[in-house]
């Protein structure tokens, strides 16, 4: 029973009780339960007893009490009853986006639908409209709404799946007759979303390592077993694809396996021209073998330096290769510092000393407060007089802190006509101010491009958060204009955002390009709501990477007094 299996089961009640109708704090009591067990680091089945797991946020004694039945029993009892429920089939329904627990109840009451493709039919034949309360509008959103569900559901995102490969890799590590070992494909690309998992392995033992790979406590069933290649099933539902080559071509199968597959066929092209035939066993002149043993040889073999995993999509590295102008690729310790904290003074867990000493732990300088503002219905929103309570409060926490500043900021809400949700005297007191976009995603395009610009324009306001909004596998980007954002941007000297939480990688890959192109410096920052959440930083270390930052894009890579000077 791993933390994510856990987690899942958490939310899954949680949505029976909200189909149910129930009391929203206790359903809320589960989504925090499950969020603060799938974002923990260490494996809730080796925690010692229940007063550990009782210290952990969010969970209190009966959370932990089923935590406990789970990890030593693998089933909850409640669960189990939970699923024989009526409305426990309703839950596929709810992951349509924008169709909620209320509107799945009264669908089912009335049309007793309860599958994705029956709503779609009822959606399409017009059933859905003349029910009390949705309309012809929704009827219209519940057809996109499934649209993206099915979209969305064919890959994984990276968040999700890079830890789960990694603890794959080490537990393969421990086989004896392993000698090298990498993930591959587009996770060793560090694309935002992977469609299957790709491990290379060296050895000269290969059966005893496929053996091996297919007998992984995490494997359902096996897809394709042979001696150098096999395919699984995970028992979470992504594939996994195994390779194991011999050392000396270890470095050709790499490079081959990691793709992508556009600029491979670029690698080998080039090879053709220099009269050599490069493949996952090496480089070959006639049938000589003349490289294959690191990536280093491959490039070498076409006059070419290294090119670092991320950036090997045909989207120019080779041409910079050839003329030796590859980017310097940011890394994580170039950071200096989180520009995007929340703390228990909103919605965040931790308080704010603890997410002090843990940035700290991350060998930051600086971070970031940036607790919300109001009108997002977050409860406790910062008030001015609690931004003046909170002041206190940072004052004394960086009075006990050596060598590291906690900046007084506050992430402020970018109203739908382009205002900010505090009045500029109150922007004005601040270190820094992170405006972002929380209610009303679906304005029009020009509505959404001048609301954000409203807000860039704003003398008060020094970064944009999480600038298009969307939730990889839940939630399209909303519709703006980046170009005429960035362009903003731009002429207000203003930063954007590259937000690490695994669910937004926000801006993406391209946008980061983009803004580098145009001269825009970005801000990596987690949006940590947890201590545990700050190692997600290298997420967005990776997305930058796949824009092609250096350290010089990036505004936390600076030392806080030169950062200081870009605000204000
Ligand atoms: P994914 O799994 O959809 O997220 O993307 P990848 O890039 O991991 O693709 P995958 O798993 O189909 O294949 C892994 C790598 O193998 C891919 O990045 C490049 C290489 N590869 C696969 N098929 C071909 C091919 O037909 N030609 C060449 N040159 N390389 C290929
Ligand atoms: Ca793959
Ligand atoms: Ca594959």
């Amino acid at each position: 029973m791993t933390n994510q299996d856990i987690a899942k089961i958490f939310y899954n009640i949680a949505e029976i009780l909200e189909i149910q109708g129930e009391n929203p704090f206790k359903i809320r009591a589960y989504i925090k339960a499950a969020q603060t067990v799938e974002s923990y680091t260490k494996e809730l089945s080796e925690a010692q007893d229940i007063e550990q797991l009782k210290e952990l946020p969010g969970i209190g004694e009966k959370i932990a009490l089923k935590i406990k039945e789970l990890v030593e029993t693998g089933k909850l009892e409640m669960y189990e009853r939970f699923k024989k429920s009526e409305v426990a089939p309703l839950i596929e329904l709810l992951q349509v986006p924008g169709l909620g627990p209320k509107h799945v109840k009264l669908i089912y009451d009335k049309l007793g639908i309860k599958t994705i493709d029956q709503l779609e039919k009822a959606a399409k034949g017009g059933k859905l409209r003349n029910l009390p309360g949705l309309g012809e509008k929704t009827e219209q959103n519940i057809l996109k709404g499934i649209d993206q569900e099915r979209r969305h559901k064919e890959r994984f995102p990276l968040g999700v799946i890079l830890p789960k490969a990694e603890s794959i890799v080490s537990q393969l590590k421990k086989v004896k007759e392993v000698k090298d070992i990498s993930l591959g494909g587009s996770l060793r690309r560090m694309k935002e979303t992977i469609g299957d998992v790709d491990i290379l392995v060296s050895s000269s033992k290969a059966k005893i390592v496929s053996d091996a790979f297919v007998k992984l406590p995490e494997v359902q069933n096996i897809l394709s077993e042979g001696i150098t290649k096999s395919s699984v099933m995970t028992k979470d539902d992504f594939q996994m694809d195994l390779r194991v080559v011999k050392p000396e071509s270890y470095g050709a199968a790499l490079h081959y396996f990691t793709g992508s597959k556009a600029h491979n066929i670029r690698i080998r092209s080039m090879g053709v021209d220099r009269g050599l035939k490069i493949n996952e066993y090496g480089v070959f002149k006639g049938k000589k073998s003349i490289a294959g043993k690191t990536e280093q040889e491959i490039f070498k073999s076409v006059g070419l330096p290294f090119i670092p995993p991320e950036i090997r999509e045909d989207w120019g590295e080779i041409e910079a290769a050839q003329k030796r102008k590859l980017p310097h690729l940011i890394e994580q310790k170039d950071l200096k510092g989180d520009l995007h904290i929340h703390s228990n003074w909103t919605d965040g867990r931790s308080s704010i000393e603890d997410m002090a000493l843990a940035a700290q732990k991350m060998g930051y300088l600086y971070m970031a407060l940036c607790d919300h503002s109001p009108t997002i219905g977050i409860t406790n929103g910062l008030t001015p007089e609690r931004i003046e309570k909170r002041k206190k409060e940072i004052d004394k926490v960086n009075k006990i802190l050596k060598g590291f500043v906690i900046l007084n900021g506050a992430e402020v809400d970018i109203r739908s006509n382009g205002k900010m949700d505090f009045e500029d005297d109150i922007l004005k007191e601040l270190d820094i101010v992170v405006a972002a976009v929380h209610t009303k995603f679906t304005q029009p395009k020009d509505e959404m491009t001048k609301r954000i610009i409203g807000a860039i324009e704003n003398p008060y306001v020094d970064i944009i958060a999480h600038p298009t909004g969307r939730l990889i596998g839940r939630r399209d980007p909303y519709e703006v204009d980046m170009d005429k954002l960035l362009d903003a941007a731009k002429a207000n000297h203003k930063i954007m955002e590259l937000n690490a939480y695994p669910d937004r990688l926000d801006l993406n890959d391209l946008h980061c390009r983009k803004a580098k192109e145009k001269g825009v410096k970005i801000a990596i920052s987690t949006d940590s709501h947890w201590t545990e959440h700050l190692s997600w930083i290298r997420y967005g270390i990776a997305t930058a990477r796949r824009g092609w930052l250096e350290p010089e894009d990036v505004v936390n890579t600076l030392p806080l007094e030169k950062l200081l000077k870009l605000f204000r």
